[in-house]
């Protein structure tokens, strides 16, 4: 396919993160007394936003939170991950992730980030990755979390671009969605390449070199 433009997902796409989130969310539901938070719970919160992510959580607990207690719970996850962030440094980049990046960036196909992610500069900046992507859009820029397709569609708009002219690489289901919302062709990778949603299911980043080129 042809494609003038790249918008990738963050968590579970450029970066293995998406395991970090599931710990630091097991911690808190132990921290609450929910004992039995699962991998299949975790599935839900990809892509979602911080607050939704912890209504997952907290639908398995007996107890009911004001609105403040949960801000709370919100930022004694959230500390637990950044604590996780701290020991990350760009060896922690996957080079078949770099060999794609690096591959498109050649070939002048303009690349995007769009996460629902406020820890995305963070991130991006203890990859090394800072100043790569010729646009980002994440939680920071978003009232509206996957799948509604706000983000992706910021994304394209900072590169100057159109939708139909964008491939959105997810990994989450509500990300596949959103793609789709937003007018946009989707690939799928990890979680989401297994259930036949989007347009193009790859098992590596890396297969985006002979779809795209
Ligand atoms: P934060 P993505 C999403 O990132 C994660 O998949 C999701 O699990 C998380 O709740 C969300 O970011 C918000 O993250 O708490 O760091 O702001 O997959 O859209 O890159
Ligand atoms: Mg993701």
């Amino acid at each position: 396919m042809k494609v003038k433009g790249i918008i990738f997902d963050l968590d579970g796409v450029l970066c293995r993160t998406d395991e970090e989130h599931f710990k630091a969310w097991k911690a808190l539901a132990e921290h609450i007394g929910v004992s039995d938070f699962t991998r299949e719970d975790n599935a839900r919160q990809r892509g979602v936003s911080r607050m939704e992510s912890l209504e997952v959580v907290l639908a398995k607990s007996a107890k009911s939170y004001t609105d403040a207690e949960k801000l709370r719970l919100a930022e004694y996850k959230n500390d637990i991950y950044k604590e996780m962030l701290k020991s990350m440094t760009p060896a922690d980049l996957d080079p078949d992730v770099m060999r794609a990046l690096d591959a498109l960036k050649k070939s002048g196909i303009k690349v995007a980030v769009g996460s629902s992610s406020k820890n995305t500069p963070t991130i991006l900046s203890r990859l090394g990755l800072c100043g790569f992507f010729d646009a980002v859009a994440d939680g920071n820029d978003i009232t509206r979390s996957k799948p509604d397709p706000e983000v992706f569609l910021l994304a394209a708009k900072r590169l100057t671009l159109e939708p139909r002219e964008c491939l959105v690489v997810e990994d989450a289901l509500s990300g596949v969605e959103a793609g789709h919302a937003g007018g946009f062709k989707v690939a799928a990778v990890g979680e989401a390449a297994k259930l036949g949603v989007a347009d193009y299911d790859m098992e590596k980043l890396s297969d985006l070199i002979k779809l795209v080129l």
